[in-house]
This record gives structure tokens, C-alpha cells and sequence, in this order.
């Protein structure tokens, strides 16, 4: 197997060693950063929401495998700013005002890493006025809204109608998503997508920007 393909496979495996193992070794073989992210990281965490949409694992196999490509990216994320390699996108995200749950929501945001988006993650317990903040500060593509209670998930709408009364709503894609969140919810609010899971939040993120 070549070293981008037993990067992939223990991505997939999740282990952590192997894949700083096998990034360090893919680095000193000079390989470029770009095939190391296309060819190693993506899919490797393309086939783990595969499984994890067909049930094949659930939710602490794909933590691990997000925790390893994570660790995996520390080594690359300096040298792909050095060398001006874009992201395919940016997103903001966070759990709204009054809820604390961030289990899903950090999933979705190393999954989205792992698919190529650049994170920048706000945390819990975020009030509209902070995600506004954020999104003039960083310009993201997308803003992901989390919400795990049917006591915060008015929240959300309570986000995307302080965007609109301050003329930011166009500014950002805004998808939603969280136990009590459906894609009825998410039409009735008026955001742009809803995704059960993270892995479909990957999927959403990239046809909401036509990748
Ligand atoms: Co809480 N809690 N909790 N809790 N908690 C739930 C959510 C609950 C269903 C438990 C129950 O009663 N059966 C219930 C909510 C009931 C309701 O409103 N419908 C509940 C409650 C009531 C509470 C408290 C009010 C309890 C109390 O104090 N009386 C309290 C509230 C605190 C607060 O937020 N203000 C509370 C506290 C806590 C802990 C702090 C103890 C802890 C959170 C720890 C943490 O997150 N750091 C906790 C936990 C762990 C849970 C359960 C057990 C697990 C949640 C979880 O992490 N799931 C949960 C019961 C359960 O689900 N079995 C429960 C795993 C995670 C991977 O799934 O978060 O759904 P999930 O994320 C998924 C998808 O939803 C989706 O993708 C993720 C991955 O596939 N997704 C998105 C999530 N965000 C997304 C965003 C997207 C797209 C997809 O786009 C942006």
C-alpha cells in the first residue's frame, strides 16, 4: 500500500499514531499537501460518514477517526496556510444560546475539516449578537446553528430573524441541525439546509457552495 492509501486506511481505523505516522512520512517523501489532504484525509473521512450513514458504525468510531485526522491536520494546517492553500470553504459554528450540548456539534466540525472546510468554532451557549460578530469578523461561506433541546431550538430561529432584521441574512448560508431539529423546522425558519447527522452536513455544506 502507498503511504496515501495507509493514511486513508487508518483515518478510517482511527488510529491516531499511524496517521501522524503516515502524514510525517508522506511529507518527507515530499508528496504534495494538497494530494496529501485530497488523496489521504478526504477520503478517508468520506468513507467514515459512508458507514456511519449505513449504520456500519456509530457515533464513537467516527469520533476516533475524526480525533486522529484532526491530530493528522495539526501537522498539515501550518504548512497549508504557508503555502496558500484555500480550504474549499469557511464555516462558523456553534450551539445556541442556553444549551451546552456540543458532542454533535464538534463532530460536525471536524467532519467538515476532515471534508476540506475551514472551522471556526464558536463553542455553546452562543447568542445571536456573538454569531453576527462572528460572521462579519470572519466571512464565513456557511453558519451551522445547533441546538439539542426543544427549549433552545427557538433559538435558531430567533438567530436567522436577528440576521435578517440587521441585513446580514444574504451574507451567510445559515444550516441548522441537532436532536429536536427537523427539515420541516429548518424550512419553516428559513434556513438554507438541515442534516441529520454530521456526516450529511459535510454533503449539505458542499452543495450549498456547488462543490
Ligand atoms: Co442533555 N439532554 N441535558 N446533557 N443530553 C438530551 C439532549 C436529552 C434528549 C436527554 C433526555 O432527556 N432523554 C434532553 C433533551 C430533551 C429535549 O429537550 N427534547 C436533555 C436535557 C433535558 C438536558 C438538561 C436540561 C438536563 C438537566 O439539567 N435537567 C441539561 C441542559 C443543559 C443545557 O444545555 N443548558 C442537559 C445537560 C447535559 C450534559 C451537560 C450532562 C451532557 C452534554 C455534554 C456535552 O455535550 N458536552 C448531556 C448529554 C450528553 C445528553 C445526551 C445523553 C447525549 C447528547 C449527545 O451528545 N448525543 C442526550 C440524550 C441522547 O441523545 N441520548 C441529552 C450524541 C451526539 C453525537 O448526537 O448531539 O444529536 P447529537 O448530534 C448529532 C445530530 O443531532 C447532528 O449531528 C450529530 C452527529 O451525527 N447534529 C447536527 C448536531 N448538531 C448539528 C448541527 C448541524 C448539523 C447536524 O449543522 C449545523
Amino acid at each position: 500500500m502507498s503511504v496515501l492509501e495507509n493514511l486513508k486506511e487508518n483515518v478510517i481505523a482511527g488510529n491516531e499514531s499511524k496517521v501522524l505516522e503516515y502524514t510525517q512520512k508522506a511529507l518527507d517523501e515530499g508528496i504534495d499537501l494538497e494530494k496529501i489532504l485530497n488523496d489521504g484525509f478526504i477520503p478517508g473521512m468520506d468513507v467514515v460518514g459512508s458507514k456511519f450513514q449505513a449504520n456500519e458504525i456509530y457515533v464513537p468510531e467516527m469520533l476516533i477517526s475524526a480525533k486522529a485526522m484532526k491530530a493528522g491536520m495539526k501537522i498539515l494546517e501550518p504548512l497549508l496556510t504557508e503555502a496558500g492553500i484555500e480550504p474549499i470553504g469557511k464555516v462558523v459554528i456553534g450551539t445556541v444560546k442556553g444549551d451546552l450540548h456540543d458532542i454533535g456539534k464538534n463532530l460536525v466540525a471536524m467532519m467538515l475539516e476532515g471534508g476540506g472546510f475551514e472551522v471556526i468554532d464558536a463553542g455553546v451557549d452562543i447568542t445571536a449578537q456573538k454569531f453576527m460578530d462572528l460572521v462579519k469578523e470572519n466571512k464565513p461561506d456557511i453558519l451551522g446553528l445547533s441546538a439539542l433541546l426543544t427549549t433552545t431550538m427557538v433559538e435558531i430561529k430567533n438567530v436567522i430573524d436577528a440576521f435578517k432584521e440587521e441585513g446580514l441574512r444574504d451574507d451567510v448560508k445559515i444550516i441548522v441541525g441537532g436532536a429536536p431539529v427537523s427539515e420541516d423546522y429548518a424550512k419553516d425558519i428559513g434556513a438554507d439546509g438541515y442534516s441529520p447527522d454530521a456526516a450529511s452536513a459535510v454533503n449539505l455544506a458542499k452543495k450549498l457552495l456547488g462543490k
